[in-house]
Formats: C-alpha cells, structure tokens, sequence
C-alpha cells in the first residue's frame, strides 16, 4: 500500500521518554508480530528492515539518549466506525533545548522538525515518572514548545509516560495542571495502560 496516501502520526518527545518502546509495544498490542519498518536518515535516505518486534526491541530501545537518529515508519491499522483504517506511525529520534555539538543530533532534530510541520497527527510524550527530578527528562522548554506548536496546529495529544513507575501519578497529575486544554492520555509499555485509548484517539481522527 502506498503510505504517502495515508494518513501520518508522529511520536515526538525528548530522548529517554520512552517513545521507541511505546512505537513497538503499541505496534505488538494492534497484533503485529513481524514488522518492516522504514528508517528515513536526515539525508531523506531510505532503508527498510523487516524485524520480528522482539528483536527490534532489543535493538532500537536504549537507555542511552538518541539510539537511533532516524525517523522509523510502520504501517499499521486501527478499528474505525466501520472496519479497519491503515496509518502510518512514526517515531522520531527526539527533541532537547537549544542546539547540541553533535552535527548528527543537530540534522536529526531538524528532521524530526520537519516531519512535526508535516504529519496529520502528534502523540507528544513526556515521562511521567521524572518529572519532579532535575533529570534530562523533566518538563522542558521544548515541551513547552511543541505543544504550543501542535496544539492548534494538528490532531494532538500528550502521552503521559512510565505510569508503571510509583513517582509517575504526580508527574501526570501535573501534566494535567500544566496543560489543561490538551488530551493526556497515561500510557505504559510496560503494563499497556492507555493504548486503547490511544487506538481510539488515532482511529477517531483517521
Ligand atoms: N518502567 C518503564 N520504563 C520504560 C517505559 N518505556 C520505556 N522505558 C525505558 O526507558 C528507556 C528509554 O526508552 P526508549 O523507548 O528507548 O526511549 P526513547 O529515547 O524516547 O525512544 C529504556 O531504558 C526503556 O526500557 C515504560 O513504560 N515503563
Ligand atoms: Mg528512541
């Protein structure tokens, strides 16, 4: 199927959040097993790989910042009022304030800027878990970037993530004071919580 027909969802956060796992567990819970998926370097060059997800799990997911510095597509489908819908979801290799002396981190944050002004929707997730820590993954000025980017701009929502982890309920608990016009929806790869609401988020706005 030609994905340039269909319709675009970016995940889109800082590094560590935990986008990559969510990616691939969500793929996993729509009832994949063996994904292809397509990296899109910064160059806009294209390679495709086909994974079993429990392999791409243990290659793409790190606890070190910007593993991979591609944009990854899969093709999936949702339930929609009447049958199924296809989408392409994509996750980005993440956001920082201000610039970074890597030359590859810098051309993978503008390719990750470019396919924000491009795609039909924005799953924006922030770790819940840390928010209340000094740590890299705190609320940010980028945060508070791409949601004022995105929230009037396309079909948006806030991923609330880790839920798993004890310290995460007041993390979401002030994303939900901080952001009071947005959809949060708290989601965990560990446990799924939150991914159907996430399929019903994505297939009401396919
Ligand atoms: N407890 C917990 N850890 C998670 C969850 N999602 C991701 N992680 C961990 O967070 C780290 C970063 O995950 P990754 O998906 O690579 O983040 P990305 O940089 O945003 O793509 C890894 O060590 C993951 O195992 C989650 O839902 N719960
Ligand atoms: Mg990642």
């Amino acid at each position: 199927m030609d994905g340039d027909n269909m319709k675009h969802c970016l995940i889109v956060g800082k590094p560590n959040v935990g986008k990559t796992s969510f990616f691939l567990n969500f793929a996993s819970y729509l009832g994949v097993y063996t994904c292809k998926l397509t990296f899109r370097d910064n160059r806009g060059e294209i390679i495709q790989k086909e994974y079993l997800i429990d392999i791409a799990k243990k290659n793409l997911i790190s606890s070190s910042p910007f593993k991979t510095m591609d944009i990854i597509e899969i093709n999936l489908s949702v339930p929609v009022y009447k049958g199924m819908q296809s989408f392409v979801l994509l996750d980005s290799s993440g956001l920082i304030d201000g610039t970074s002396d890597s030359h590859d981190i810098r051309s993978s944050m503008t390719a990750t800027i470019k396919a924000l002004q491009n795609t039909d929707m924005v799953l924006h997730m922030m770790d819940a878990s840390s928010i209340f820590s000094k740590e890299i993954n705190s609320i940010s000025l980028i945060d508070d970037q791409i949601n004022k980017y995105c929230r009037c701009k396309s079909l948006y929502c806030i991923l609330a993530s880790k839920m798993d982890k004890e310290e995460s309920e007041r993390g979401y608990q002030l994303l939900k004071n901080k952001y009071p016009t947005s959809y949060i929806i708290p989601v965990s790869s560990v446990s799924e919580r939150g991914f159907k609401e996430v399929k019903f988020f994505v297939g009401r706005n396919l």
